[in-house]
């Protein structure tokens, strides 16, 4: 042998005992944590859930490991909630929309227009605000640990391009399970019919809806395209995704595993946002590669569709409770001045 291989050899018998004295100092013991999403592992959902793992599984010398499970195979983000609270699932990240049924607070997220752009979406969610919504969860049983970005929704349809608002008139269109959603485009004049995302695929395969709404992002990783011909950018809404953790056994974690669990999830934010972003910037040229007729909006129809949907403000107002609505807008309006 060696002595270059004997060295090697050493070197790593050394850094196997030390990694475990290292983790002695800190309370962890080993987890198996399932984190339950529902895009598929090529998404930019996938991709954020494999480095939160990796984060988790490093910083805790292996004794946390991360069972990350995609395509919806542990349920519809509503049926992961319910298994967060009831402590059969430890985690998942999802839409915040899908949370209202829980939260009723989240559907502050669903106002249509709400942010113009990520820098706003970033500093409202991340901020103070944003904080005090995620801490709602908690009296329902779950935590929210951080924001990652869905991102601006666009609308596809396979009936007709979208140029005008009457265009909209009679389009069954699949929305999230969410009154917001479905307020927002029965307004428009569409058919609004609420589907599980786990179950859009096939909708819109099967001609059981005709259109949708999701970030570019999604339409390209869940191959929308495929059964979809026309996109209209209408970046109605901003959407965020949330990733949380089951109440009953955060609880019973030690700081420590807290510790590594908050940590990972910043870095996965951060990941996941940049990720998105630059996926974002090139997946419309992507989307017209694979055969979508993509149209804009002139101003003068994007304005008709901006004050048709104003007209839903009261009601979500009044269903989040008017103290957070003013927050909310007094946040935005303080981003908007820098
Ligand atoms: C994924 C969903 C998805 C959302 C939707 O589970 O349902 O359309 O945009 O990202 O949360």
């Amino acid at each position: 042998m060696s002595i270059f291989r004997r060295t090697l050899i050493a070197a790593t018998a050394a850094a196997a005992l030390a990694a475990p004295f290292a983790s002695f100092a800190q309370d962890i013991k080993p987890r198996m944590i399932r984190f339950g999403y529902g895009l598929n592992e090529q998404s930019n959902q996938g991709r954020a859930v494999k480095l939160f793992a990796q984060e988790v599984e490093k910083a805790s010398g292996g004794k946390m490991k991360v069972r990350a499970i995609g395509a919806a195979a542990l349920g519809s983000d509503v049926q992961m909630q319910q298994a967060l609270i009831g402590g059969a699932q430890e985690m998942m990240v999802g839409s915040t929309a899908t949370l209202v049924g829980i939260t009723k607070e989240m559907a502050i997220w669903d106002t249509p227009f709400l942010f113009n752009n990520v820098q706003e979406a970033d500093a409202v969610l991340d901020g103070p605000v944003g904080q005090k919504v995620m801490d709602k969860l908690q009296e329902k049983g779950l935590v929210g640990l951080v924001y990652w970005e869905n991102g601006f929704r666009n609308l596809t349809n396979n009936k007709q391009p979208v140029a005008k608002l009457e265009d909209l008139n009679g389009i069954k269109l699949r929305v999230m399970q969410n009154n917001v959603f479905i307020d927002s485009f029965k307004t428009l004049g569409a058919n609004a019919v609420p589907l599980p995302f786990s179950e859009l695929f096939t909708a819109l395969e099967t001609k059981t809806v005709d259109g949708q709404e999701n970030p570019y992002n999604t339409i390209l990783s869940s191959k929308f395209y495929e059964v979809q011909k026309y996109l209209t950018v209408t970046n109605h809404v901003y959407s965020p995704w949330i990733v949380t953790v089951s109440k009953k056994w955060w609880d019973g974690l030690s700081k420590d595993e807290q510790k590594i669990l908050m940590d990972a999830a910043r870095k996965s934010r951060d990941f996941e946002r940049q990720d998105t972003r630059a996926e974002a910037a090139k997946a419309l040229a992507d989307l017209k590669a694979k055969g979508m007729q993509v149209n804009e909006l002139s101003p003068a129809e994007a304005n008709r569709m901006r004050e048709k949907l104003g007209a839903i403000n009261a009601s979500i107002s009044a269903n989040v409770g008017e103290g957070l609505w003013k927050d909310v807008q007094a946040e935005v309006a303080k981003v908007r001045a820098g």
